[in-house]
């Protein structure tokens, strides 16, 4: 099986995708980096990145026979709304402000299966697709591609898009001429390979997350805290994650390959961007029923409401407004044990612990008392 790439880049287009670019398969590609990566322990307790390595690492896995990466690339930068969060008001990722991606790109893959079925004389056993959860190292396919160069922040950088930029992968049996990779003074593909001196993004981290160029230690990234954990945030990074509620942005805006972004044709995302309005006390008042209808569809509902309380309670701590304390008194009475620990600490940090002397949480719960430490 054959195809014609230009043709068919044309069709992927037409779907809604701002990047299309194609990569031979070969196995192995991005080993050292995953092996190091997971060896330092830099997944934190992403325990599904270790079980899933050697998959990620083979496609062949994945796909027996898959000769080709055809990388899918999506902007969900927006010119007309990318002013900085109103003081006051909690930070979010960009990417979240949007209806759920994984489901607004998945029609599309669907379509653009179909295409390659047509154009390529597939069938649907010759190809499959991911956007994020599947166990493919998108980034390094990306790199492989030319779709991008890895920056030191360790994003997949476009010369076209900058850092806003969602990647898929299709993994298929039909073969393609490679798309050349980027290179720089005829080296292709390596971290930083058009950052030149610049260490912005590295200089930036407010947790300090980078141990190396293009290396991120999880443990210390705010979007793996207010995202991927689920149990307590460590106290020592609780202060530099500011009024960040769900993810975290900071290594990505400051990298100057930005001001090439034009914005997406954003044909596959629907912004959400009521939601960046949401002041502080009213998230820190969300029931599960108020949390179902305004997260509803967004990426934001994985983190559950606890998660969403959690980081609230943070934010609240990190505001310096007493007028947060109440919301935050009743949530050190909360179901949740998380929950409870991270008010407490903010109470704590406006100035009233007296507020919790003497509630039942807090003397029985191991959680809580360690706040108190
Ligand atoms: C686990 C994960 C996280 C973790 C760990 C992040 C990390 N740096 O590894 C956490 C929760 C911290 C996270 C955070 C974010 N994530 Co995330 N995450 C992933 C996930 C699921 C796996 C990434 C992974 O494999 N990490 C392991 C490391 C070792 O791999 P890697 O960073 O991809 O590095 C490889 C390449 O860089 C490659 N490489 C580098 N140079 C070269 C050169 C050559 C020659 C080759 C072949 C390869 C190569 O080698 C490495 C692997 O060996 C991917 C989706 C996916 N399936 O790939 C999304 C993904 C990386 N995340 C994404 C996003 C948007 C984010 C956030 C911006 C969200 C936010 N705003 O809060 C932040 C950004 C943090 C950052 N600066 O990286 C996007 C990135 C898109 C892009 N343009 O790069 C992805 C691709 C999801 C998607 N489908 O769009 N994420
Ligand atoms: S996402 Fe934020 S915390 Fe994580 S590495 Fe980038 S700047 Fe640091
Ligand atoms: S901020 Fe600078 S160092 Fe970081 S990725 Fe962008 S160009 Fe590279």
């Amino acid at each position: 099986m054959a195809g014609d790439k230009e043709h068919l880049r044309r069709r992927l287009r037409d779907l809604g995708f701002d990047e299309v670019r194609f990569a031979a398969i070969e196995p192995g590609v991005g080993r050292e980096g995953l092996g190091a990566w997971l060896k330092a322990g830099h997944q934190a307790d992403m325990d599904w990145m270790e079980r899933t390595a050697e998959k990620r690492l083979n496609p062949d896995r994945v796909l027996e026979g898959a000769r080709t990466a055809i990388v899918l690339g999506v902007s969900y930068f927006d010119p007309a709304r990318d002013a900085p969060a109103e003081a006051g008001l909690p930070v979010w990722a960009r990417y979240a402000l949007h209806a759920d991606y994984h489901d607004t790109m998945k029609p599309a893959l669907v379509s653009a299966g179909r295409v390659i079925e047509e154009e390529c004389g597939a069938s649907a056993s010759d190809y499959r697709y991911y956007v994020d959860t599947g166990p493919v190292l998108e980034r390094a396919w990306a790199a492989r591609s030319g779709a991008g160069f890895v920056g030191k922040n360790a994003m997949l950088i476009s010369r076209r898009e900058g850092n806003w930029l969602f990647l898929s992968c299709i993994l298929t049996r039909v073969a393609f001429e490679p798309d050349p990779p980027l290179a720089s003074r005829g080296v292709p593909e390596r971290v930083g390979l058009l950052c030149g001196k610049c260490t912005r993004c590295m200089d930036a981290c407010p947790t300090g997350a980078f141990p190396q160029p293009g290396v991120l230690d999880s443990r210390r990234c705010i979007s793996y805290q207010t995202i991927e954990n689920r149990g307590i945030i460590p106290q020592e990074l609780r202060d530099a994650i500011g009024m960040r509620i769900y993810g975290c942005d900071t290594c990505l805006e400051v990298c100057p390959w930005n001001r090439f972004a034009k914005g997406g044709r954003r044909m596959l995302l629907a912004a959400r961007g009521e939601i960046a309005a949401l002041p502080l006390a009213e998230l820190l008042r969300l029931t599960p029923e108020s949390f179902a209808r305004v997260f509803k569809g967004t990426a934001i509902k994985r983190v559950k409401l606890a998660g969403l309380l959690r980081n609230a309670c943070v934010a609240a701590g990190n505001s310096g407004d007493a007028a947060h304390v109440d919301a935050l008194v009743v949530l050190a009475t909360h179901a949740s044990p998380v929950v409870r620990a991270h008010a407490v600490w903010a109470a704590k940090k406006l100035g009233a612990a007296a507020r919790l002397a003497g509630m039942r949480s807090t003397e029985t719960d191991p959680n809580v008392l360690a706040e108190y430490i």
